[in-house]
């Protein structure tokens, strides 16, 4: 039954087919370090990917105390046992050389190390200095979409309670503030309406600016394996690049950048003219149909084909495929989130799957997606923009609540307007207001835009910087004290997928040297600050990854993120949990809104939305009159042109984005070898006729220029719509000769070196896909090829040769296919993961 595949030259593996309404067979995927055998193994601990939001279970190989592998688990809903490259290869850079062993401080301009009273004295004695000079506003904490439930409430309650700032963000600020606040728009409250079990029931499945084979490969692994068996589904891809979805999709459209609202306007047009709507539907779970109807009366087709440069009859195609669908389900993600008119777009998906009725039944179903892993987390734990629970800033009586759960004043709590949003705090580092930023988790230096601007705030004189990390990244190189950091493998806690699957992750090994969980340097701190509650105890009053969860169950009571029936010893040994799970839903939930829209109310909501076009807030009463049921809100929207257009001097649309091989700025994948051979330096992607116009071929070394800045790399010739280059975001400083910044000497590397300080106004998240570039030849290859994937949306065009991505005998992985499941009849497999057949 055991297949042994090369996983960098076949990224999702072999099929396992499956019929319409059945259950996924499992498959488990195996890989151990050279040498290993499973036999060999000292112990297998429970475990999920942090490298994307599919939270794909797995254990995780011990041996000697070290981690020498992973293999999926066969009864998790989530992956049914399927790994990808990134899970399979990534838990390699857990015992990289470099890694951070104990914490630095700045002296006379140098990072050195020294002990952590020495590190976390410095921390104190400046959080008091400045909460006694300048107040709660002066200090700022930039998260993560990476670390645990556990963490980032006990950030979260150390910020807005303990300090008191209402300066607390996450970087899923730039990954899915849209996702919230689109489901915040259509729903009033955040919350995933959809499953990943609706991938086995859906007869149409389309992706909005979704990459989903290189970004979430397990869930494709899916598709392709529905694809490949009886009644398979359609595909409708939106999207500029070919990705290997837009090969496989019955229609793909590939639209200019920046114009998705154009685009989905015209789609509800067509689906409106049609008739192809849910009268029953609309009349009872939603509001504002009339004005959405009338909005999108002018979008045609052929307006849209003039906006999009799409045809208008592949627009109708499209259309008719929704409009017709049995049971849709629809994904949205960064080619919409970071694109122009981001929060407009993805509340129009929303609208689609309101007018048709296609929501909480198996099948029909919208995910919002996340990215990061732990991001879900992040949302509803309130270390971003929000209360924590989904409580709504604006509604004195939830503020009440929170205090209550914290017991502390309610005036403790800053709430006198929205939660400050990333790029408002380093604005607020730019002009000496914010004098503090302690920076858990992410990498800013490359992943923030205009990456000139970044630097020079971190390295302003009068900004105190903390960086807790697991390598001395570029934004590390910046800080004023460094803090090592323990990560996935070295220590307990939980996350929730893109699903509301709750998994735990168990501590497997020993972190290196002095790094710490970030759950401890989070409680030494609020231990050291000695924050105290309104009766003068400790305000946190919990000690490690289980009492922390327990004490978050607390505030989540009653909320719809509802904790209070999930434990970690519950958590344990089984597959993972879809929350709200509590004792109206001992198992979990599948889907929300299955019977009705629960959290749009005015008193329940998590926000009243925001104006679509300006982002300008809704007070209550307007709330409370225009949608006084709580039911679903149709939100309609004109579209815009993008701010930034191509010109004469800079003739290119330009996005940013992702490939399958690495995740962000690389510290993981950059050092795991079968990743990092993959895709071992920047390129960028353009069309044969615009690489014809500039006399330019494969491999030859190119610069990408905007006002902001400009980079080198080398040329991927493509099938990418005309017009547009893409380049890949992961490309720091870290592993160049430069190590931290390009100087006068070296070229930029990093995509956001050319990237634009801009937001979408709703969300507040960065528009990394959209702007007007040049494209410049600077040398010829020599018939080099670039170092570009030929697995995935860079593969070449058929008229250029590139040799194929292998990964050779350090990337073959055991596929064990399920002894029960029989791929002739389709039937076994049976009581596996997810919730079977039926519908
Ligand atoms: N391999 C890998 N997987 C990851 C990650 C990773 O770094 N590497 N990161 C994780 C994280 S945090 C995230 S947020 C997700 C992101 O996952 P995705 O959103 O799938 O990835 P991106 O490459 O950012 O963008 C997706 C697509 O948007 C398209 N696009 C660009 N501009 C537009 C536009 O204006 N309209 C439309 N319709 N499409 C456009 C691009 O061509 C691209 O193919 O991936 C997660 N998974
Ligand atoms: N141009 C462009 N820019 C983009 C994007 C794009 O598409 N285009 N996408 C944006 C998106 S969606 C995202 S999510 C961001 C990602 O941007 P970042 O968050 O900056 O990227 P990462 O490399 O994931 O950084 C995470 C950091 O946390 C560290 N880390 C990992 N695990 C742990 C842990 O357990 N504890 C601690 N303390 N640290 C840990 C890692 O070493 C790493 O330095 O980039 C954004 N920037
Ligand atoms: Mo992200």
């Amino acid at each position: 039954m055991d297949r042994e595949v090369d996983r960098i030259a076949r990224p999702w593996g072999g099929r396992t087919p499956y019929g319409r309404h059945r259950p996924w067979p499992a498959r488990v995927d195996t890989h151990l370090s050279e040498g290993v055998v499973p036999e060999e193994v000292d112990r297998w601990v429970q475990a999920a990917s942090i490298l994307h939001s599919d939270g794909d279970a797995m254990d995780i190989a011990v041996r000697n105390d070290r981690i020498v592998g992973v293999r999926g688990r066969a009864l998790d809903r989530v992956n049914h046992g399927r790994l990808g490259p990134k899970d399979l290869f990534g838990w390699q850079a857990n015992g990289a050389r470099d890694r951070l062993t104990r914490p630095l401080v700045r002296e006379d301009g140098r990072l050195v190390e020294t002990d952590w009273e020495t590190a976390m004295g410095r921390v104190v004695s400046r959080s008091r200095r400045l909460l006694e000079e300048r107040g709660p506003g002066s200090i700022g904490f930039y998260t993560s979409g990476q670390l645990f439930l556990e963490e980032y409430y006990t950030l979260a309650v150390l910020a807005r309670a303990g300090i008191g700032t209402n300066h607390l963000d996450g970087n899923t600020r730039l990954c899915t503030s849209t996702a919230a606040e689109a489901l915040k728009e259509s729903f009033g409250c955040d919350g995933q309406p959809g499953s990943y079990d609706d991938i086995d029931h859906a007869d149409v499945i389309a992706l909005f600016g979704h990459n989903l084979a290189e970004t979430q490969p397990v869930q494709w692994m899916r598709i392709l394996d529905r694809l490949a068996g009886g009644d398979p589904p359609r595909l409708v891809c939106v999207d500029p690049r070919p990705t290997q979805v837009a090969r496989r999709a019955t229609v793909h459209l590939a639209p200019r950048v920046g114009t998705n609202l154009a685009l989905l306007n015209a789609l509800l047009h067509e689906v409106v003219r049609a008739g192809r709507v849910d009268t029953a539907y609309i009349a009872a779970h939603t509001v504002g149909f009339d004005e959405l109807k009338a909005r999108v009366a002018p979008c045609t087709p052929e307006w849209a084909e003039g906006v999009c440069d799409v045809p208008a009859a592949r627009i109708r195609e499209a259309a008719e495929i929704l409009g017709t669908a049995d049971r849709l389900l629809s994904t949205v993600l960064q080619g919409v989130y970071q694109s122009h008119q981001a929060t407009a777009a993805a509340v129009q998906v929303n609208n689609l799957h309101l007018i048709r009725g296609m929501l909480g039944r198996p099948g029909a179903g919208v995910l919002q997606m996340n990215g990061q892993p732990t991001a879900q987390n992040t949302r509803e734990c309130g270390a971003n923009g929000d209360l924590p629970g989904f409580r709504n800033w604006q509604n004195d009586e939830h503020v009440a609540d929170l205090a209550r759960v914290w017991n502390v004043d309610p005036k403790t709590i800053p709430h006198y307007g929205p939660p400050t949003h990333a790029l408002q705090m380093f604005r607020y580092a730019e002009q000496g207001s914010l004098r503090m930023l302690w920076i858990s988790g992410t990498n800013p230096a490359v992943s923030l835009p205009e990456l000139s601007r970044i630097r020079s705030i971190l390295a302003q004189e009068r900004l105190f910087v903390v960086v807790q990390d697991l390598f001395p990244t570029e934004t590390a190189q910046l800080a004023d004290v460094v803090l090592p950091a323990a990560t996935w493998g070295e220590k307990t806690g939980t996350f929730t997928n893109a699903d509301r699957t709750v998994h735990l992750c168990d501590k497997a090994v020993e972190p290196p040297g002095e790094a710490r969980p970030d759950l401890d340097i989070f409680l030494d701190y609020a231990r050291r600050m000695d924050f105290r509650d309104k009766d003068g105890a400790p305000l946190v009053t919990w000690h490690d990854p289980e009492s922390a969860f327990e004490a978050w169950k607390r505030c989540s009571a009653g909320r719809p993120c509802d904790y209070t029936g999930l434990s970690h010893a519950g958590l344990r040994g089984g597959s993972g949990v879809q929350w709200p799970c509590n004792d109206q839903a001992p198992e979990g939930t599948p889907r929300l809104y299955g019977e009705g829209i629960a959290w749009a109310h005015p008193d329940l909501c998590e926000s009243y939305g925001k104006d679509l076009v300006t982002g300008a807030t809704v007070e209550v009463v307007e709330y409370r009159s225009s949608n006084p049921d709580g039911k679903a809100v149709l939100k309609a929207a004109d579209y815009l042109p993008p701010h930034e257009e191509p010109g004469d001097a800079y003739p290119f649309q330009l996005t940013t984005g992702r490939t399958l091989y690495h995740f962000h700025t690389r510290t993981k994948t950059g050092r795991t070898p079968q990743l990092n051979a993959a895709a071992p330096d920047v390129w960028v992607e353009a069309s044969v006729e615009d690489a014809q116009g500039l006399d330019a071929r494969e491999g030859d070394l190119m610069e990408v220029a905007t006002p902001r800045g400009s980079l080198h790399a080398r040329l991927r010739v493509t099938d990418i719509r005309p017009g547009l280059l893409f380049v890949p975001f992961h490309y720091g400083y870290w592993d160049t000769p430069a190590g931290n910044a390009p100087d006068a000497g070296t070229p930029g590397r990093a995509a956001n070196e050319t990237t634009v300080t801009d937001w979408d106004p709703v969300s507040k998240q960065p528009l990394f896909k959209t702007a007007a570039a040049a494209l410049r030849l600077l040398e010829r290859s020599g018939g080099a090829t670039s170092p570009a994937p030929t697995t995935t949306a860079s593969a070449p065009h058929r008229t250029t040769d590139a040799p194929p991505t292998e990964g050779g005998r350090a990337a073959r992985v055991t596929e064990t296919a399920d002894p029960t499941w029989d791929a002739d009849t389709g039937s076994g497999g049976e009581g596996r993961g997810g919730e079977g057949s039926g519908t």
